[in-house]
């Protein structure tokens, strides 16, 4: 019981999740399926519970947040929850690092919420299975629940209205699959005009397509399961790159229109089917989130031509490779706050990797 200090990794989901059946317990209309990624792709959290706080505080990149906003308060809802569970009035000191651009399409508040989950529930001396950790960081964020595992993930919908039986399950090790990389090419790192929240919200509200995306849902999880457990890149990636179309095509139908793929995003579409052409089978997979950046699937050996090809489309700024990650971690140094409440001065160190803590 007191600080304890996670690191969680982001997730990219193949089978993607958008649209929601409860808005307050953040459950999905259907299941998704991701891989969660490296640790180039990482929040750092501390939390601490103490009777010597006088109220919650949560410090995100440095800066404090304001607890009265909805939004905070909305994501911060586990804490109220882990206190019940702990059986425990103390207040809660969070703080935040988040080592990669955020609200540009990487799911920033999944590796987030998800290391959030992790430390919040350990520094209130509990120690929780897989699934009340993936139900916990869902209350934050619904991508957040996947990341709470690593290697190749479902987020099971779940059918209760409580939302008991929607959490993450891991259904392949990282390990499985180990030659699996993404490449990702960055072009835009801006923030994200309609956020992820509010779109799928209105995706829901106004889309004539979104019946038919959730009829072929079911289907896709099942194949895309198999297409994994076979290790049968051509199948994955044929289904990864329909999948992001699908979910692109239900935003494009949102009234009013939402459109987060860009002319960069549209010209890596183009060369990634060019290039499978070249090789003659798919050997490239793209799949795009709620931004403009790529994540293009691939497998070890074609990443040094792959790279290039992208690193020399008009736009393209900076390509990163991620592996598969094992998951969070809890780490036994490097706070970012001392157990008296004290927030250290820290930031993330771009050149190096590092978190820099004084
Ligand atoms: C996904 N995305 O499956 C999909 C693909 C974006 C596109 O999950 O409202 O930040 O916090 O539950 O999890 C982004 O949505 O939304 C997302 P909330 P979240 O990764």
């Amino acid at each position: 019981m007191g600080l304890a200090t996670f690191e969680a990794t982001a997730n990219i989901a193949v089978a993607k999740y958008w649209g929601k059946r409860d808005e307050k317990l953040i459950l999905p209309k259907e299941g998704s399926l991701s891989f969660t990624m490296d640790d180039q792709l990482k929040t750092r959290t501390s939390v601490l519970f103490s009777p010597a706080l006088k109220e919650d505080e949560f410090w995100l990149n440095g800066k404090k947040m304001d607890m009265a906003d909805k939004d905070t308060a909305e994501r911060l809802q586990q804490i109220e929850i882990i206190r019940q569970k702990a059986g425990i009035k103390d207040k809660a000191k969070i703080v935040s690092l988040n080592c990669f651009p955020t609200a540009a399409g990487f799911a920033s508040s999944a590796a987030g919420l998800a290391a959030l989950a992790c430390a919040a529930s350990k520094a209130a001396g509990l120690d929780l299975s897989t699934e009340e950790l993936s139900i916990l960081a869902r209350l934050g964020s619904g991508s957040a629940c996947r990341s709470v595992l690593g290697g190749f993930v479902e987020w099971k919908k779940g059918i209760k209205p409580d939302g008991s039986d929607s959490y993450a399950e891991q259904i392949a090790p990282a390990s499985r699959w180990p030659e699996l990389r993404n490449v990702i090419a960055i072009g835009d790192s801006g923030k994200k005009k309609v956020s992820s929240r509010a779109g799928m919200k209105q995706t829901v509200a106004t889309s004539a397509l979104y019946p038919a995306r959730l009829a072929y849902m079911p289907k896709l999880i099942t194949d895309m399961k198999a297409a994994v457990a076979a290790k049968d890149f051509a199948k994955f990636g044929e289904l990864t790159m329909r999948e992001s179309s699908n979910m692109h095509a239900v935003m494009l139908d949102t009234w009013p229109p939402i459109m987060y793929l860009n002319d960069v995003s549209k010209r890596i579409i183009y060369a990634v089917h060019d290039y499978n052409a070249a090789a003659g089978g798919i050997v490239a997979a793209y799949t795009f989130d709620a931004g403009p950046n790529a994540h293009v699937y691939t497998t070890e050996e074609r990443v040094p031509a792959l790279r290039k090809m992208l690193s020399e489309i008009e736009g393209v700024e900076k390509t990163m490779v991620c592996k598969v990650g094992e998951g969070p971690k809890q780490l036994k140094e490097g706070h970012l706050l001392s157990p008296d409440g004290t927030v250290l001065k820290h930031r993330f160190d771009e050149a190096s990797g590092k978190i820099i803590i004084e």
